[in-house]
């Protein structure tokens, strides 16, 4: 970290066996291109996935392939800061600062909890609905200009926006205002299940034919793929009402580089069935390298515990300057 370029974060939650095609194309795979122009954070959000019940041992394993995963699409440890963010105790603590600073009625608002206190009504948990100002803590201790994610966390990052030039309305200039950087839709920002194109991929999605895995063999994401919901009209071609199809144009486009439009016109004389072979195999081919290179990973814990460790290091000394001066500012007598 320089100082003289402008800072990203961003972070992915280790709550699934494997990224999903929606995470890659819409938040990691930007990340990759970012990596030179800015000085970059990026976080294993281990603290987020309690909002929902998870294993332990799962949980951990969970962590370290994530690690992996960011590895192995091609983000590089000594351009990028990566780390976990229980190892950093600072955004705990901004967390509980931030909470007095953020209102009950914001955070309800918030559709992500909406969604997920239905889809867990069981467990709605307190860190379900401050899940949020964990994340603003993120952002802001690091003083990110910029936060590279999906169209599904931009409320989020808006909603940080509010909390910094609350606090910066009473303390002055504390914090960085910071703003969403999001992919353009073509550029997978905004990947459907493949089950219900109305709803987002995700990875914590119970029915696994919805949602690509990075790590699904070549066999599996083209049968997936081609049991993707569509239409009845066989037609291939990007318009309103055709969810399906406008999400495997995207999908397609997003994998091999191409434009919507150029994916549009290539299947424009295909049927159903020949279009998505094709999008099957041009994702299993696109996901081949991250595969081997992930194994690769998987099989050097070593590697991957020096990444961690000097990760926590290096973000734990950023994120401490910007808590001492928080503190300071609120009145607690200095350690
Ligand atoms: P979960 O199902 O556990 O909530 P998730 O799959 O929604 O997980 P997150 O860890 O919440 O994934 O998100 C990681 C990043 O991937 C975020 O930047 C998010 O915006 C992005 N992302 C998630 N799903 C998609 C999607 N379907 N299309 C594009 N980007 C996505
Ligand atoms: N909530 C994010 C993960 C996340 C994050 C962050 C993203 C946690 N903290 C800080 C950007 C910046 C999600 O993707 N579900």
């Amino acid at each position: 970290m320089t100082g003289d370029k402008k800072v990203i974060l961003s972070g992915i939650q280790p709550s699934g066996d494997s990224i999903t095609l929606g995470n890659y194309l819409g938040a990691l795979n930007n990340w990759v291109k970012l990596q030179d122009e800015y000085d970059c954070l990026y976080m294993l959000a281990d603290m987020h996935t309690l909002t929902v019940r998870q294993e332990a041992a799962k949980l951990r394993s969970r962590t370290l392939s994530l690690l992996a995963q960011y590895i192995a699409a091609g983000l590089d440890p000594d351009k990028n800061i990566m780390f976990i963010q229980s190892h950093v105790p600072a955004h705990a603590e901004l967390a509980w600062i931030l909470n007095c600073y953020t209102q009950m009625g914001e955070l309800g608002r918030m559709t992500q909890f909406k969604d997920k206190s239905q889809k867990h009504a069981d467990n709605v948990n307190a860190g379900l609905f401050d899940y949020p100002v964990l994340m603003a803590a993120d952002i802001l201790l690091y003083k990110a200009d910029l936060v590279p994610v999906g169209t599904d966390q931009k409320q989020h990052v808006e909603l940080t926006r509010d909390i910094a030039q609350r606090f910066n309305g009473i303390y002055g200039d504390v914090f960085t205002v910071p703003e969403p950087y999001i992919a353009p839709p073509s550029a997978g920002s905004k990947i459907k299940s493949l089950q219900d194109p109305t709803a987002k991929m995700s990875k914590s999605d119970p029915n696994p034919n919805g949602c690509i895995f990075m790590l699904d063999p070549p066999e599996v994401v083209v049968k997936k793929i081609k049991r993707a919901v569509t239409d009845s009209e066989a037609e291939v071609a990007y318009r309103e009402g055709k969810d399906g199809i406008n999400n495997l144009l995207t999908i397609y486009a997003a994998v091999t580089g191409k434009t919507v439009e150029q994916a549009a016109n290539e299947f424009s004389d295909s049927g159903y069935g020949d279009f998505k072979a094709a999008v099957g195999e041009a994702t299993a081919e696109r996901l081949r390298p991250f595969q081997e290179k992930y194994r690769e990973l998987m099989n050097n814990k070593d590697y991957l515990e020096a990444v961690y460790r000097s990760g926590a290091e290096r973000a734990g000394r950023l994120a401490a300057r910007t808590l001492s001066k928080v503190m300071k500012k609120v009145g607690f007598v200095p350690r």
